[in-house]
């Protein structure tokens, strides 16, 4: 016999993507960082703002790097040193950066931390970015008291294989000692979708302006921001048919959970 579908799947944990989710890191932070790298350098490259849109296909800024040198001609030796160079450079400048405010908070993150907070829902992140900054940069931006109850932050520096492959979310849910079921992420990209939901997760895409045309059939709520005072979420697709209200909070969550688990199944 089938076992019935619960009407509600209980929230345990949501868990963040950083780059494009939390913050607004690509187009004034890590593209301009690029370039100043290049210059330090001597390198005659400069990443333009629609042409960093076709790089960030490569997820991981090392491996952005590499992938474009190769483009340049430069052979596999000498560029995987200099991606190494400039990537290290290029982490150092994008902290000095963000701490000059160009990798803002996106609209009500904040404001869902602190209801997840009163509501004793744990909070994780996965990323593809690396360690070095992200640690500071949720500090920064959402002080140490929120920025603290991130309970596992892994990092692309924690896993084989990158996103769109879930080991980043599985890796999470490990640390947390969540089950996939009672877990939400929320993502703004198609690779980071896929990641999730091939970790099992239900998701909540969140676009920007970078990942606008990304096909996030998979997704089981799209918005374009998650909603504030005065600027009500903007719902996109809502393939499930759920009741958003005004801004996405926990109920939404909840019911996005609840709604997308069986269909998982
Ligand atoms: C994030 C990224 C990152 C940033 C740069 O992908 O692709 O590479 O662009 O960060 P996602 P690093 O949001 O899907 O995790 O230079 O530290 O890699
Ligand atoms: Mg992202």
């Amino acid at each position: 016999m089938t076992p019935p579908i619960p009407s509600t799947a209980s929230l345990g944990a949501v868990i963040f993507d950083v780059d494009g989710t939390i913050a607004d890191t690509e187009r004034h932070g890590h593209r301009v960082a690029f370039n100043l790298a290049f210059e330090d350098l001597g390198l005659p490259y400069r990443w333009g703002e629609e042409e960093y849109g076709t790089l960030l296909e490569t997820p991981g800024g090392e491996h952005r790097l590499t992938g474009y040198l190769a483009t340049q001609g430069i052979g596999p030796v000498e560029r995987a040193s200099l991606a190494k160079d400039l990537h290290r450079r290029k982490q150092e400048i994008f902290l000095d950066l963000m701490h000059r405010g160009a990798a803002p908070l996106r609209p009500g993150v904040d404001r869902l931390l602190d209801e997840l907070e009163a509501e004793g829902i744990r909070v994780a992140v996965a990323t593809t970015a690396g360690r070095s900054w992200v640690g500071e940069l949720l500090t920064t931006l959402l002080g140490p008291r929120r920025a603290g109850r991130f309970e596992a932050v892994v990092t692309g520096e924690d896993v084989r294989a990158r996103k769109p492959d879930p080991e980043v979310y599985l890796l999470a849910l490990h640390r947390l000692g969540c089950a996939a079921a009672s877990a939400l992420a929320i993502e703004d990209s198609e690779v980071g979708v896929a990641a999730a939901k091939g970790a099992g997760l239900a998701c909540l895409a969140v676009r920007n302006g970078y990942t606008v045309s990304h096909d996030f059939v998979h997704a089981d709520l799209v918005v374009e921001d998650i909603g504030g005072p005065g600027a009500p979420a903007t719902v996109v697709a809502n393939p499930h048919g759920i009741g958003v209200g005004p801004v996405v909070g926990v109920q939404t969550l909840r019911r996005l959970l609840a709604a997308a688990v069986p269909a998982a199944r």
